[in-house]
């Protein structure tokens, strides 16, 4: 009979080369505070076309129907010809190759004279290059709260996730275009430990 110690090594090396061969993907929103009920907008950020005309905030107490709260956020893009975007990235090692799917909620505030509004979500490497995306999704413009949600297959040596949300205006005097975000959720493999009947009935869908 082998030692204790012996089997426990035996067993771990085993674990270790079956964790190596097949990295699990990881489990729950991908994403933090995609509801944005901190109040505040970190993680998420502007990572273009902010400006006196041009603003992401929080605001309450509106709130997208996929979860329940009371905050959401706000694109205001009110000049000309220019590009309002909103991106969170997820961690180094957070993704893996294979399906992502994806939901969010909209509510468009204005649209007007060439103002649209866009989501893309990129697959990118350790290195944080791009190598995969889930198309241009858009132009979305609902009058009322909707969900949107969907699918794309990241390729191999995805490590992360970005997902940002453009508000691009025209290049024509008086463009703009507004948008109310709320309950953005990206995940891999089992979805848990996200709060909202909705969502959870999202994950029912994809089992
Ligand atoms: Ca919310």
């Amino acid at each position: 009979m082998r030692p204790l110690s012996l089997l426990l090594a035996g067993s771990l090396s085993a674990w270790t080369l079956l964790c190596v061969a097949s990295p699990a993907a990881a489990t729950g929103n991908l994403l933090t505070n995609g509801d944005f009920e901190t109040g505040l907008l970190a993680p998420w950020a502007g990572v273009g076309g902010l400006g006196a005309l041009s603003t992401i905030i929080v605001q309450t107490p509106d709130n997208g129907p996929s979860a329940p709260g009371t905050h959401h956020a706000f694109l205001d893009n009110r000049a000309e010809a220019n590009g309002l975007t909103m991106a969170q990235t997820t961690g180094l090692g957070t993704a893996v190759p294979g399906p992502v799917f994806y939901s969010f909620d909209l509510k468009v505030g204005t649209a007007a004279n060439g103002g649209v509004f866009f989501v893309e979500i990129f697959a990118q490497n350790a290195g944080g290059a791009v190598i995969g995306n889930a198309g241009l999704l858009g132009n979305y413009s609902p009058a009322n709260w909707t969900t949107f949600t969907g699918s794309f297959v990241a390729p191999a040596n995805t490590d992360h996730l970005t997902i940002q949300f453009e508000a691009p205006t025209g290049a024509v005097t008086g463009s703009i275009s507004s948008m109310k975000v709320d309950n953005v959720l990206l995940y891999q493999g089992t979805l848990t430990g996200t709060k909202g009947t909705s969502w959870n009935r999202l994950k029912n869908l994809y089992r």
